[in-house]
Formats: structure tokens, C-alpha cells, sequence
């Protein structure tokens, strides 16, 4: 399931740095001349694709982006130093565009890809520029130019991580906004969600992940009972399903039944999406004294016979929430890193089978003056077997 996560972020780049104006003294040097240097040019803001990076939560904290300013010149004909530029890290798949014209400054579609988005100013220029057979004792000089400053918009398609399942009423949209700033409607009646929402859950700055809330679902869902299954194809994509179990429904009806009535709709539905892992949440904690809760959600855990992990949290206090939000996020990165080290040795055996083939064809003759100059060799190979294997 994709939706927009949208960011605005100010950049502003260093101003040139001013020349400098100043003139040769020393002894036994009469008039030595004009030695005003120039100035650094200002530092750059660019944005870079990182891999590691999903949402666009860290531009929540941090709004501002400034690249340094260029240094001033100064005398014996030294120039200023030139400014850092800012590198501002966002995910794969951003499209950045000026606020102001709407025009789209970057669209960054691979790991690594760097776009300048506000150019630094130009350096000054010192008096000792301005030296001519004319005038050779120049007091002219030039400042730097500012450097650029744009408001930008970001906005990027992502995908959930995460999705949420379980009867209507279970706590689904009240999980969502307690771990997210998505505000889906709560109320105390079944299918209060109708369509899917998508939350952006975010740990620490740079560490965030998608949730999804779908409408609940409920015996016969597979038959087109209630709201019916046809959402559960946007948790198809997700790492991790969290089923989510009212501990104490209001209608009195029992938790377990319910819970293996949405499993079987699950199973019903996709095979794929049953056998992708399942957390259990035991929800709506707060409803039973503190001293009954272990028992309680035990005794679920057993008639469940329930082997994999288990959260017991309150989305309306927040109860173990966060802590739950934690384990995500640590799986998630798990998950990923794993992913990219299987894409990148994926990469690293379709490169050698692809040299490999190359060496076959090429004439024996011709094997020492290696393929790289060949464009028939190069071409569509290199460009189609890692993204088959990927
Ligand atoms: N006491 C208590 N009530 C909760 C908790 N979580 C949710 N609720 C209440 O349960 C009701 C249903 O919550 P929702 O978040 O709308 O449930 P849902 O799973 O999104 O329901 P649907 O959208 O209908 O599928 C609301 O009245 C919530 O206030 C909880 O942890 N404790
Ligand atoms: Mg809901």
C-alpha cells in the first residue's frame, strides 16, 4: 500500500566570501602593489539518496539546512577558504520541488544519488584582480554573491512496513494515533475505518517505520462478509502483520475464538500473506485490574496455543506501546540489512556471471584487448542481468 509523506524543508546555501583589499608592504619594497585576495565560495546544499533511510520523519525535528560560508580573502594574495557544503540525506525515492515555482529540483531514484539543490554563493574578488597598466594601485574590490535559499517540499511514495489486522473494535486506528501523528477515526461501533491509513512511526530521527491500519475484518470476510478481505492486498507487501486482540470485548464474546475466526479468514484469503510473520498484541490492557492482566492474557496465549512473540499494550494510555514500537523498529532494521546484504551478493554473482559470459564470447584473439571498449559487449548484458537476479 503506498501513500505520500510529504516534508518542507528550508536550504540555504553559503555566500561567497568578500575579496579582499590590500596592498604589498615590506621593507625595501616601495609601492609594492595590490595583494587583496579573493574570496572561498560558499558551500552548497545538496540531497543525497540514502538506503537506509524510509520515511521522512527527520524533517519533523529539523527544518533548516545551511551550507558555510565562504571565507573572506586576505592580504599576500590569500583567498578565502572556501565553504562546506551540506549534504542532507533523504530516502530513495524523494522528489523534491521549489515551494515557490513548484518545479521539481530533484527526483532521486538510486542509493547514492546527489543533487545540488541551492548553488553557494560566487567568491569576491580582491583588489589584486583589478590591477591593470592603468591603475596600478586598485582599491576596487568585489563581495560575494549571496548563495541560493529555497524553500523545498519533499514528498515521497512509501510503502508499509507494518500492518495492523483484527475484528472491528480491536484498537487498530487507536494504536495508529497513539505510535503515529496519523489521525484515522476512533469509535466505539464496528467498521469505523473504511478505507486504509497509513501512520509513519518514528523511534529517533532517523529511524522511523510505516504502519498500516486496514478496516477490521470479521468471520465470512472471505465470503464478502462485513467489509470483506479486499484490503488485506495492501498488507501484502508489508515485513510484519500485528494481530491485534481486544482482551476484553465489550460484547462479551470470547477473544480466542475471534482471533482464530481472523486467522482462518487470513488463510482463506492468501497463503502468502498467512505464512508472513505474525506478532500477537494483546490490547485494552488498562480494562482489567493490574493484578489479573498476566493471567488473563495468558490464558489467551494458551487457548491460542501461541508460540511466537507476544505485546500486551493499551493504544488509549499508551501502555507498552512505545516499547512494542521499539521491537518493530529493531526487526525492521534486522530485516533490512539482510536484504541488502542478499541484494548486494545477488549483484556481486550476476557481475561475475555476466564477465564470465563475456569472456565466452569474445574471440580467442581478441581476449586480451578486454571488453570495456566494446560497446556490443558492454551494452544490454550489463544493463539486464543484475536486475533479473535482484
Ligand atoms: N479501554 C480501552 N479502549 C480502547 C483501547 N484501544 C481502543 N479502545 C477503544 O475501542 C474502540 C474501538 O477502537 P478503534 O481504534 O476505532 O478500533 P478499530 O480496530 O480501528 O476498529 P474498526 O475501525 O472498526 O475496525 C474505541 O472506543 C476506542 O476508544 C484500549 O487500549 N483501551
Ligand atoms: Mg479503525
Amino acid at each position: 500500500m503506498k501513500f505520500v509523506d510529504e516534508a518542507r524543508i528550508n536550504v540555504i546555501a553559503g555566500d561567497g566570501g568578500n575579496g579582499a583589499l590590500g596592498f604589498r608592504r615590506e621593507k625595501y619594497i616601495p609601492r609594492g602593489g595590490p595583494d587583496g585576495g579573493d574570496g572561498g565560495d560558499g558551500g552548497s546544499v545538496y540531497l543525497r539518496a540514502a538506503e537506509n533511510l524510509n520515511t521522512l520523519a527527520v524533517f519533523r525535528h529539523q527544518r533548516t539546512y545551511l551550507a558555510k560560508r565562504g571565507g573572506n580573502g586576505r592580504g599576500q594574495n590569500c583567498s578565502g577558504a572556501g565553504g562546506d557544503d551540506c549534504i542532507v540525506e533523504v530516502p530513495v525515492g524523494t522528489v523534491a520541488s521549489d515551494k515557490a515555482t513548484g518545479q521539481i529540483v530533484a527526483d532521486l531514484k538510486h542509493a547514492g544519488q546527489t543533487i545540488e539543490v541551492a548553488k553557494g554563493g560566487w567568491h569576491g574578488l580582491g583588489n589584486a584582480r583589478f590591477k591593470s597598466s592603468t591603475n596600478q594601485a586598485p582599491r576596487k574590490t568585489t563581495d560575494g554573491t549571496p548563495g541560493e535559499r529555497r524553500e523545498l517540499q519533499l514528498e515521497l511514495r512509501v510503502l508499509a512496513d507494518v500492518g495492523l489486522l483484527g475484528q472491528p473494535n480491536a484498537g487498530k486506528s487507536t494504536l495508529i494515533r497513539q505510535l503515529s501523528s496519523a489521525r484515522p477515526k476512533v469509535a466505539d461501533y464496528p467498521f469505523t475505518t473504511l478505507h486504509p491509513n497509513l501512520g509513519v512511526v518514528s523511534i529517533e530521527p532517523h529511524r522511523s517505520f510505516v504502519m498500516a491500519d486496514i478496516p477490521g475484518l470479521i468471520e465470512g470476510a472471505a465470503e464478502g462478509h462485513g467489509l470483506g478481505v479486499r484490503f488485506l492486498k495492501h498488507l501484502s507487501r508489508t515485513h510484519l502483520l500485528l494481530h491485534l486482540i481486544d482482551v476484553l470485548p465489550i460484547d462479551q464474546s470470547d477473544p480466542v475464538e475471534q482471533a482464530k475466526a481472523i486467522v482462518n479468514e487470513l488463510r482463506k484469503h492468501s497463503e502468502v500473506l498467512f505464512n508472513k510473520e505474525r506478532w500477537l498484541v494483546l490490547n485494552k490492557s488498562d480494562l482489567l485490574p493490574a493484578d489479573e492482566i498476566e493471567n488473563h492474557c495468558q490464558q489467551i496465549i494458551d487457548n491460542l496455543e501461541w508460540e511466537g512473540p507476544v505485546f500486551t499494550v493499551s493504544a488509549v494510555t499508551g501502555h507498552g506501546a512505545r516499547e512494542l514500537a521499539s521491537v518493530i523498529m529493531k526487526h525492521l532494521e534486522l530485516k533490512r540489512e539482510e536484504e541488502a546484504l542478499q541484494a548486494a551478493k545477488a549483484l556481486a554473482k550476476a557481475t561475475a556471471a555476466n564477465a564470465q559470459a563475456k569472456a565466452a564470447i569474445a574471440p580467442p584473439a581478441m581476449k586480451k584487448e578486454s571488453t570495456q571498449d566494446t560497446p556490443e559487449n558492454s551494452g544490454p548484458d550489463s544493463d539486464t542481468s543484475p536486475s533479473s537476479d535482484a
